[in-house]
């Protein structure tokens, strides 16, 4: 019977989501974002996706959250990366370095279905991931991913630049156009904290009521967004930015008017951040 049972089990590894995850961990690791373990990401499984692969699912472990999730993610499943994992490593071994939990229904536990096969569990950051998830679904019930990643230029920028959030918002405005076409909504920043604790994944949640990328200065960025790749065409615009400016650092000449910029958003259907633009 058991060989029944796992011939009629769909090959995880191998499903669309398994797939987007282990796309983009390859291209965030050759982009030289995310070193050794550095970066982490989170995908919600959509109610059909959750069905299909996992409906009568065998709970393989249960592994205490540390913190009480929203009632928003209670019962929902993600996809996530597994701590101290490195992101070189996820597309030739998938089952090791991803794994697929329920959230339960207490909150309290994610319940392993498939995945962090050496033993492992999940990333040292899931706490700013779901507190995060649950603060996008709140504005956005579409919201399915949540990216955090090291990106050079974009921790360089954060190193030298004030990091008041209109201002560096609207430095990035000025920089390149298409960056208030991408993120109207600006950027939110959090001053250097120590990571892969409830209090940062607090902080995270709380500027994602209002910012779909937040900053962590001196550590990097979160990118959210409805699919992978708008979570990560929003890091991936933010850190082109920033490489810009810091190539030509100092030696700005032609710099992008206010406006244009309202010339841009107008363009582009988009409501710039107030406060930002004179
Ligand atoms: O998981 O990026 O913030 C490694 C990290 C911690
Ligand atoms: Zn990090």
């Amino acid at each position: 019977m058991k060989i029944f049972e796992n011939l009629l089990k769909k090959n995880v590894a191998d499903s669309p989501f398994a797939e987007e995850m282990r796309e983009v961990t390859s291209n965030m690791y050759r982009l030289g974002w995310d070193e050794r373990n550095g970066g982490n990401v989170s995908r919600l499984l959509t109610q059909e996706e959750a069905t299909e692969y996992f409906a009568g699912a065998e709970v393989l472990r249960k592994i205490p959250l540390g913190f009480t999730a929203d009632e928003i993610v209670r019962g929902r499943y993600f996809i996530v990366t597994g701590t101290g994992k490195y992101f070189k490593n996820v597309d030739k071994d998938p089952e090791t370095n991803l794994g697929v939990v329920k959230i339960s229904d207490s909150g309290e536990y994610a319940e392993l279905l498939w995945g962090f096969k050496d033993g492992g569990k999940f990333t040292s950051e899931f706490p700013a991931h779901l507190m995060s998830h649950a603060a996008r679904l709140k504005k956005d019930p579409e919201n399915k991913v949540v990216i955090h990643s090291h990106p050079t230029y974009t921790i360089a920028m954060n190193t030298v630049c004030d990091i008041d959030e209109l201002k560096f918002t609207k430095t990035l405005w000025k920089t390149n156009t298409e960056a208030v076409v991408v993120f109207p909504d600006g950027v939110g920043i959090l001053p250097c904290m120590v990571c892969g604790t409830n209090l940062i994944g607090e902080a995270t949640a709380k500027k994602m009521e209002e910012y779909r990328i937040v900053l962590w200065t001196n550590h990097g960025i979160y990118g959210t967004g409805r699919d992978m790749d708008e979570a990560f065409g929003l890091i991936e615009t933010v850190e082109k930015t920033a490489q810009i400016y810091m190539l030509t650092l100092g030696r700005a000449v032609n710099i992008i008017s206010d406006e244009t910029l309202k010339g841009l958003a107008a363009r582009f259907d988009v409501t710039p951040l107030d406060g930002v633009l004179k």
